[in-house]
């Protein structure tokens, strides 16, 4: 290998800048930003299509940092190719409100393209990246293709989401992907030998992926070749790139000492005085910003001979006459939501090119399959149907990055499996990212199959999550109007809780206030009844039907039916309490999940019928019935909590 003084000291400088972040926080991860420096230098010199200048360029190739934990080293090169993250920003390093966060955050730090930390997402936000740039490549009139590079560390492969997301790639041929594998054979325990002994070349191998392995990891020539061979590859690459982590500490590289702390002052200055870095900390020589400088001003210039794609997006995004026809459509008295929203989701497809989505392996079930469009395979890119195969996180985090490309993507399975892809979902809210989650066989009601497949605790638990709007409709037209929340709510993803069976469809009554999360769905607003019925989803029917028997016995009530409690939580005081008077103490919710968090509506006067334990095989209308949700108990309920 032949390597220049320049060179070697560019790559010196990515490699102190994220020792002196680190020591400087005493907090933080400096040994994988130690050995892949060489690898960033060259990636970012000779291979990656970026402009620091402008950051969403559409013609850039995208490098996500999967193993975010080394944050320190996209902090470093970001600030040395120009990015706008001054070296006070890297001093501030992980502390209150800094845009070098300890963990990449998207929206928060230019050039950042994915929020990465927890393990794996990055790896399969990268899929869903490479699937956006096909998509968009083979409907407009776009010629280049992104590129998306990612490092991905033992960590990253030992994660089950690497799996799927790898294997779908592999399926699909995404020869846009390059992976660099940090494969340092360490990590937090200490050696990888104690837990992951695979073969990972082969295992890549057989998911249909060029693998090229053994690059060292300080050869900057060799790694510069195989990104080259991987550009030629006609399947994903897998670039093994063996390093030694924590490279250049005298006393911590090699070893699990050099991943998750400072390396101690001490450590620090044998650090430099074996590397030849004469410089104080965060002090960076002239020649090398130069040095940086001048290679991206050069690649800029020949950028400049590239067709100009800025304005390219994926198509319209305004839908209001997808829902003005949605909501004049008769539909049949009876239906599921799920098959609403399945009609939904397919008006919605066939007005925009915007929309891209599937299920994981239930696409009959979750009505999610768009029927004027083809599927997605590795010879058509144009089709909206995606084919997750059984992969719950890896569909959540592929969504992820779909959307992180600008489009608005669906993902469809049970309810009960919205665990298997819960970060996922996590880091949609947390990146702020549209995406709409189509969870269907909302309940017990679903019947059959049994407790295996009854969620209890996910639909409370997905309300739990910050800046998830969670939707449980209870007839086609609140469908029609949550999904028109939805997508006006461009900064968050949602979540629709839909039923299996059939529920009435609420023609005689104004369903029009349920984009407000909640409303005054039976019974006059002005009045103060003697109490309110709370109902959500397929439980609605139940509180119109033991409104009725109340009157009969002269007993007062207005149904509330509430679609979206994080809606309504956003409408104006006044609004809430014309729905929810504080006149009117006494209240009982009805839902078909657990109760722990109806508290906050119906207050200390109120009751809950819900369940809060596991279900149990049989048909849905009778474990409904067994579990309480009948007009009769709703009516005792009521009776009791007006004696009190
Ligand atoms: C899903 C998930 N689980 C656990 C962690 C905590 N964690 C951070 S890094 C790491 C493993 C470190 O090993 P490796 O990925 O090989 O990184 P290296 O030490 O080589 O930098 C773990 C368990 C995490 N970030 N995400
Ligand atoms: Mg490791």
């Amino acid at each position: 290998m032949t390597i220049t003084d320049i060179e070697k000291k560019c790559i010196n400088a990515i490699r102190f800048l994220s020792i002196d972040m680190v020591q400087k926080a005493n907090s933080g991860h400096p040994g994988a930003p130690m050995s892949l420096a060489p690898l960033a230098f060259v990636l970012w010199r000779d291979h990656l299509v970026f402009n620091p200048k402008k950051p969403e360029w559409a013609n850039r190739d995208k490098f996500i940092l999967s193993a975010g934990h080394a944050s320190a080293l996209l902090y470093s090169i970001l600030h040395l190719t120009g990015y706008k993250i001054s070296i006070d920003d890297i001093k501030k390093f992980r502390q209150h409100e800094s845009i070098t966060p300890g963990h990449p955050e998207y929206g928060l730090t230019e050039g950042v393209e994915a929020t990465t930390g927890p393990l794996g997402q990055g790896f399969a936000n990268g899929v869903g990246m490479a699937i956006a740039s096909k998509r968009l490549q083979s409907i407009s009139s776009k010629d280049n293709q992104n590129i998306i590079y990612s490092i991905v560390s033992d960590g990253d492969l030992m994660e089950g989401i690497s799996s799927e997301a790898a294997s779908i790639a592999g399926a699909l041929k995404l020869d846009n992907i390059i992976y660099f594998y940090d494969s340092n054979k360490i990590s937090i325990e200490g050696s990888t030998d104690l837990t992951f002994k695979e073969d990972v070349p082969k295992r890549f191998e057989s998911y249909g992926w060029n693998v090229i392995d053994n690059v060292e990891g300080e050869d900057i020539e060799k790694i510069s070749k195989s990104i080259d061979l991987a550009k030629d590859s006609d399947h994903p690459s897998l670039i093994i790139l063996k390093t030694k982590i924590g490279y250049g500490s005298p006393n911590k590289s090699g070893t699990e000492k050099a991943h998750g702390e400072a390396l101690g002052e001490d450590e620090v200055a044998l650090t430099r005085k074996k590397l030849n870095w004469n410089h104080g900390s965060f002090d960076i020589p002239s020649d090398v910003y130069k040095y940086f400088e001048e290679f991206v001003n050069k690649k800029n210039s020949r950028y400049e001979a590239m067709p100009n794609n800025n304005n390219i997006d994926f198509g319209n995004n305004d839908f209001s006459k997808s829902f003005e026809y949605l909501k004049e459509s008769n539909v049949k008295e009876n239906i599921s939501t799920r098959d609403c929203s399945g009609i939904i989701l397919n008006k919605l497809s066939e007005d925009s090119d915007l929309f891209i989505g599937g299920s994981a392996d239930l696409a009959g079930s979750t009505k999610t399959y768009i029927n004027s469009s083809s599927s997605i395979n590795s010879d058509n890119f144009s089709g909206i149907n995606m084919h997750y195969g059984v992969r719950e996180h890896a569909m959540g985090a592929i969504s992820n990055g779909l959307a992180l490309s600008g489009l608005i993507p669906f993902a469809g399975t049970f309810l009960i499996f919205s665990d298997y892809m819960r970060n996922s979902i996590r880091l949609s809210a947390l990146s702020e990212l549209q995406v709409l989650y189509i969870l269907t066989h909302d309940s017990i009601g679903l019947g059959e199959d049994g407790p295996t497949h009854q969620p209890i605790s996910q639909l409370m638990s997905l309300r739990l999550m910050p800046n998830l709007l969670v939707f449980r409709p209870a007839d086609y037209f609140e469908t029609v109007n949550c999904f028109h929340e939805a997508l006006k709510n461009t900064n968050k993803p949602s979540a629709f809780a839909l039923t299996r069976q059939g529920v009435p469809t609420l023609t005689q009554y104004d369903t029009s206030e349920s984009s407000k999360g909640a409303y005054v769905l039976s019974g006059d607003i002005n009045e103060d009844q003697d109490i309110i019925l709370i109902g959500t989803g397929s439980e609605v029917q139940l509180c119109i039907k033991a409104q009725k028997e109340l009157e009969k016995i002269n007993i007062s009530s207005r149904v509330v039916s509430m679609p979206c409690w994080e809606i309504f939580d956003m409408q104006n005081e006044s609004y809430k309490n014309s729905v929810l008077p504080s006149s009117i103490k006494n209240r009982i919710s009805v839902e078909a999940g657990a109760t722990l968090g109806w508290q906050k509506y119906i207050g200390d006067n109120g009751a809950s019928i819900g369940i809060d334990e596991f279900g149990s095989s049989a048909p849905g209308d009778i474990i409904l019935e067994k579990k309480g949700f009948s007009v009769e108990n709703i009516v005792n309920l009521s009776k009791k909590i007006l004696e009190r």
